[in-house]
């Protein structure tokens, strides 16, 4: 019975504490993503190109959640960019205020991409605001086309939904158009972009995406009343 009030104030606690991340983070021009997605659905992988094929000079870090282990840490730090594990010792989902204690570890440097990705969770993660620009969806073929129907918190909240391993789809009796209209049905201007981290397929989309995205921000900081 008093568990709503609980979650309640643990929640407005949580926005307290991303919402000074965010001004920060906006102070140093930092474009911040948090990445959604099942367990294995291929975050990691997605990262670890994505890190792969950033234009020289780039300043990037990433910060990776999972309840035990620094696999993901240790695949991602092979690309030469900061990277810190967050381990949460049981919690489904990454809060503000883990993200924040490892951020003063890197003393909050000018990075102009600060990477995010959540515990592998279509839930949990969904309710946590961690002071990002925008959530993205990571979603593959081999988990269903009726995800978004099934969990539509996170696509409503999503400004980007990644739809990915569609190097399997010979394989799998996926239906792409279906999973994308039940994606619109919950969001109608949500971004989908299909990718394969194993071929490469779909990235250089994706890297135009990103790159749009950090220019968007860039143009919304520059009108806002601080640099007036
Ligand atoms: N065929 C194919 N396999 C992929 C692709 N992306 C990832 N995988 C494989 O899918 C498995 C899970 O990938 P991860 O990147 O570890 O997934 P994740 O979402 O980070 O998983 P968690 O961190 O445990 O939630 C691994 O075996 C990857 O090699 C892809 O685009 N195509
Ligand atoms: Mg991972």
């Amino acid at each position: 019975m008093i568990q709503v009030p609980i979650e309640r104030k643990v929640l407005s606690e949580n926005d307290r504490v991303a919402a000074v991340i965010r001004s920060r983070l906006e102070a140093i021009g930092t474009l911040t993503l948090n990445f959604i997605g099942s367990p294995g659905a291929g975050k990691t992988a997605f990262l670890e190109r994505t890190l792969q094929m950033l234009p020289p000079g780039t300043k990037a870090a990433v910060l990776t959640g999972d309840i035990q282990t620094e696999n993901d840490a240790i695949r991602l730090a092979r690309h030469g960019f900061p990277v810190q594990q967050i381990t949460t010792g049981g919690a489904c989902h990454l809060d503000a205020r883990m993200v924040d204690s490892h951020l003063w570890e890197w003393r909050f440097e000018e990075f102009d991409y600060l990477f995010i990705e959540n515990v592998g969770n279509l839930v949990c993660p969904t309710s946590y605001d961690l002071g990002e620009d925008g959530k993205i969806v990571v979603l593959s073929v081999a988990e269903g086309e009726d995800k978004p129907m099934k969990y539509p918190g996170i696509f409503r909240k999503a400004e980007l939904m990644i739809l990915n391993k569609v190097d399997l789809l010979p394989y799998v009796p996926f239906q792409p158009v279906l999973a994308c209209e039940y994606a619109r049905n919950i969001k109608p201007e949500i971004d989908i972009i299909e990718t394969s981290s194993l071929t490469g397929a779909g990235f250089g989309d994706w890297m135009a995406w990103l790159d749009r995205r950090r220019i968007t921000k860039h143009n919304l900081c520059l009108n806002s009343p601080a640099f007036a």
